[in-house]
């Protein structure tokens, strides 16, 4: 289609013509103007904070080209987008990313190396955001990536916190500790605000009905202020938006407040706005159930839809075609309120009645659930959504009376059947189920992995799937390749393009396949290996200086990093460690030469409330303390606890993985995505039957993998022959090892008594201790394996090539083609209002 072009439009052109020159010398300058005209630093004189600011704005400057380009296009192009909805968005750093995606990296080298700084170095100032927990977080982040570099037309929603997640540190003791976060003190380069970019969102007030519609008034006003970050894609020039939204007093004011004289507190009361958008829940995968994080809720869907509909709106056609142009997606129940909420836009706004209304909300939105624990199945209070959002309320009802009148037509007098599919909960008090509510009113529903999705049918949601089966499907998760792989690891990425003469496998994975022809290859075999030594050689750098040990990098690199959860079972993982402490102990030296070392290393951050994920970081700190000292040990094993793990942390040292730990109880981890990044990065699995873990195997092969544990269908059966006494395990290492805990060889009473009480037969709900024997199996085959280096790295390149079903390219094309009836929409310059190349 011809786009108008305009005098104005043909002026601007001629003095705009040119994008931003690529090369060095280009590029150098604009990092100096940047010095001198954003920062107002003299130029002759700036240290390296500096210079990765002056960086950022100048890369910054060409997303922007890109990004406004894109925008247009999809514009013009009329295309239908996707919304991702997320409280979370665990990004990592941005300069590196965004240097690899537009393919200058070594331009800006150039140009920073002229200015005499290492770019490493001036990467290293970018503070890591922490928006997000863990997996969730990230999952959002890498299919943003996906999105951009596919090509998709896609926006990301979410809240712009202003205390990411939690900075930990250890205290001398061994104990965690927690301070605030406050990640924007030195600004933000990525992000652009957009003061004129606002919407109104309301909260408490009552409801009137003014004759043709329900109005809410009163209560109060809050104003949400967009702050929008660009997302390149890799290798495109398509350019996604990020739109964060934070919250500020509301422009309108309380006329009576200030004519009572109230000045004072009717200013501290509009301060309090701030406080929704100002820290992150750091909860993983447990419900909170605080008013703020209800309130967080709303204030960012709310903003959303407004921001959605708005930009609908702007060519003219009926609300009800909004499925034609707009898909959301709600990242977990977090979002959900948004049906609520886009109901109440079309009919108190937009005078929809509720049957168009409805039949264009389901077409709308699709939920994805990541958990069936239920302790993290969002539940409210009818009470508090009653209080904060009275017309949702009412709305919630009326969607649940047309729900259940359905239900009780085809089931008459099945009670129960009636109870299990309402939205809200019978009881004390009474609570409505947000992942029901989310069931109900989106077009499709999925699980993260094929085990998941199968528990999202037959557990959470039985009589939903029976009614309605196509609506249930399985998404298995995925990563990116370019954050994970060619970012975080380039020693193994040069090696994988230099066989595949290509570094195409980097947005198309399957290529990676093609490694497989070359397994025999004795210099590819060395290649991997010294791909991986470099990386272990940089992680023992890092313990160095943080632990003052030395570490061999020909000791067997073990990894578990992730949240502290008890079902994820870090547990499990230390007493394996005391066992093997012991064992090292009674070694005669002949033994001790056969023995493979293990530098074993645990990370992650434990909810400030969940005091048993706090002992067990306790523990491990107190067994790394026993251990490391140990003379009797020597190099044969070394325990560390690395502090503060977040996206940074992961990318340096998961390449360093020799095997990693996923050891969850079969049937509650919904997927994992580091088990992912850790084969990608040529390191081998230990793992239980859960989650990803299942499909892993499937594609890179049983004997790639080191696999243990009861299975989901078996663990109903074996907790309840644990708690009703029919089983009692009978290891003598872990008999030893919990003896030394009870006699307080690690850690005090405070810490032993209360994990030793959860590992009481009639406790053990995570099966610790039903899973430990096969669990030292697999790590005795682990060491064995070991040995033979040269059948080791080659099931490293076995797994490596055969990944390519975890690149979260793959998740989001499924997404695109199964849920959001995407187009891949590359832009394409097709006018005189883009600039030229
Ligand atoms: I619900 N997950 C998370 O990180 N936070 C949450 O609040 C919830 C789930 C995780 C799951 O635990 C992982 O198994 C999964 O891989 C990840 O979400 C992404 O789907």
């Amino acid at each position: 289609a011809a786009v108008e072009v305009s005098e104005k439009d043909k002026i601007i052109h001629n003095i705009m013509t040119q994008y931003l020159p690529r090369d060095v010398d280009s590029i150098l300058k604009q990092i100096v103007n940047h010095v001198e005209y954003t920062l107002a630093r003299t130029k002759y004189n700036f240290d390296e904070q500096h210079a990765y600011q002056a960086t950022a704005y100048s890369v910054r400057d060409r997303l922007i080209e890109s990004w406004n380009d894109t925008q247009q296009y999809f514009t013009e192009k009329d295309v239908k987008r996707v919304y991702y909805l997320s409280m979370e968005f665990l990004m990592g750093r941005y300069l590196n990313n965004a240097l690899l995606n537009l393919g200058i990296e070594s331009q800006y080298q150039g140009a920073l190396k002229k200015l005499g700084f290492d770019l490493d170095e001036v990467e290293h100032q970018e503070r890591d955001p922490g928006l997000g927990n863990g997996g969730l977080g990230r999952l959002a982040a890498c299919f943003m990536d996906s999105l951009a570099t596919i090509n998709y037309p896609a926006w990301g929603y979410g809240i712009r916190y202003k205390y990411g997640m939690f900075e930990q540190r250890i205290s001398k003791e061994g104990y965690q500790i927690e301070i605030p976060d406050y990640w924007l003190t030195a600004g933000n380069p990525w992000e652009i605000e957009r003061l004129d970019v606002k919407y109104p969102v309301r909260f408490y007030g009552e409801i009137k009905h003014n004759g043709k519609h329900y109005e809410w008034q009163g209560g109060e006003v809050v104003t949400a202020i967009a702050y929008d970050s660009p997302i390149p894609g890799y290798d495109t020039y398509n350019t996604l938006n990020l739109r964060l939204w934070s919250a500020t007093p509301a422009s309108e004011f309380d006329l009576d407040s200030f004519s009572r004289g109230d000045y004072y507190s009717a200013v501290a009361s509009k301060e309090a706005a701030e406080k929704i958008s100002s820290v992150l829940y750091p909860n993983d995968a447990t419900e909170a159930g605080k008013e703020l994080r209800l309130k967080q809720q709303h204030f960012f869907v709310s903003a959303t839809l407004q921001d959605v509909v708005r930009r609908f709106k702007k060519k003219d056609r009926p609300l009800t075609e909004l499925h034609t142009k707009v898909a959301i997606q709600l990242n977990d129940t977090h979002p959900t309120i948004g049906i609520a909420e886009l109901m109440r836009i079309f009919m108190d706004h937009e005078s929809m009645g509720w049957s168009a209304a409805w039949a264009t909300t389901t077409k709308v939105f699709s939920y994805t659930n990541h958990t069936v624990l239920p302790e993290a199945l969002e539940r409210w209070s009818v009470d508090l959504v009653e209080k904060l959002l009275p017309r949702h309320m009412q709305i919630i009802y009326e969607i649940n009376r047309r729900h259940l009148e359905e239900v009780v037509k085809k089931y008459p007098g099945d009670g129960d059947k009636l109870m299990r599919m309402s939205i809200i909960e019978e009881g004390f008090p009474k609570m409505v189920r947000m992942a029901v509510l989310a069931v109900v009113g989106s077009h499709h529903v999925n699980g993260v992995a094929a085990i998941h999705s199968g528990l999202v049918k037959s557990r959470l949601f039985p009589d939903f799937y029976k009614e309605q089966p196509d609506k249930f499907l399985n998404m298995t998760n995925g990563v990116t390749p370019r954050r994970w792989m060619q970012s975080a690891n380039p020693a193994l990425s040069e090696v994988i393009s230099r066989w595949l003469e290509t570094d195409e496998w980097v947005s198309n994975y399957e290529l990676c396949r093609g490694l497989e022809q070359f397994v025999d290859s004795a210099d590819m075999q060395r290649e991997f290996r010294e791909a991986k030594r470099t990386n272990k050689k940089r992680v023992a750098e890092r313990i160095k200086k943080e632990f003052g040990v030395e570490v061999s990098t020909d000791a067997m690199f073990d990894i578990q990093v992730k949240r502290i959860h008890e079902y994820k079972r870090q547990l499990m993982n230390v007493l394996s460690i005391i066992c093997r402490y012991n064992a090292i102990k009674r070694m005669t030296p002949a033994e001790k030469e056969e023995c493979v070392p293990r530098v074993c290393i645990i990370g992650g951050k434990a909810a400030a409330g969940y005091v048993i994920a706090k002992h067990i970081i306790r523990l491990i700190n107190g067994v790394s303390k026993v251990v490391n000292n140990d003379k009797d040990v020597g190099d044969l094993l070394k325990v560390f606890f690395m502090t503060n793990y977040n996206v940074t942390l992961a990318e340096d040292i998961i390449p360093a993985n020799d095997i990693s730990q996923h050891i969850s109880t079969a049937g509650m981890e919904a997927s994992g995505t580091s088990n992912m990044k850790f084969v990608m990065n040529g390191g081998l699995i230990i793992g239980t039957m859960d989650g990803a873990n299942i499909e892993i195997r499937e594609e890179i092969g049983n004997d790639n993998m080191f696999i243990f544990g009861l299975l989901e269908e078996e663990i109903d059966r074996a907790r309840n022959e644990l708690k009703y006494g029919g089983y009692q395990h009978t290891d003598s290492r872990l008999q030893e090892a919990m003896k030394q805990i009870e006699a307080n060889k690690y850690c005090g009473k405070d810490v032993s008594e209360p994990l030793l009480k959860n590992l009481q037969p009639y406790n053990d709900y995570y099966l610790v201790t039903r899973d430990f024997s096969s669990y030292m199996d697999a790590q005795a085959r682990v060491d064995e394996e070991y040995k033979n280096q040269t059948s080791w790295v080659k099931k490293t390149i076995t797994s490596v090539a055969r990944m390519g079903k975890f690149s979260s390219d793959r998740t989001i094309r499924e997404y695109g083609e199964q849920i959001w009836n995407l187009e891949a929409t590359p832009f394409v310059p097709s006018s005189v209002a883009y600039k030229t190349v």
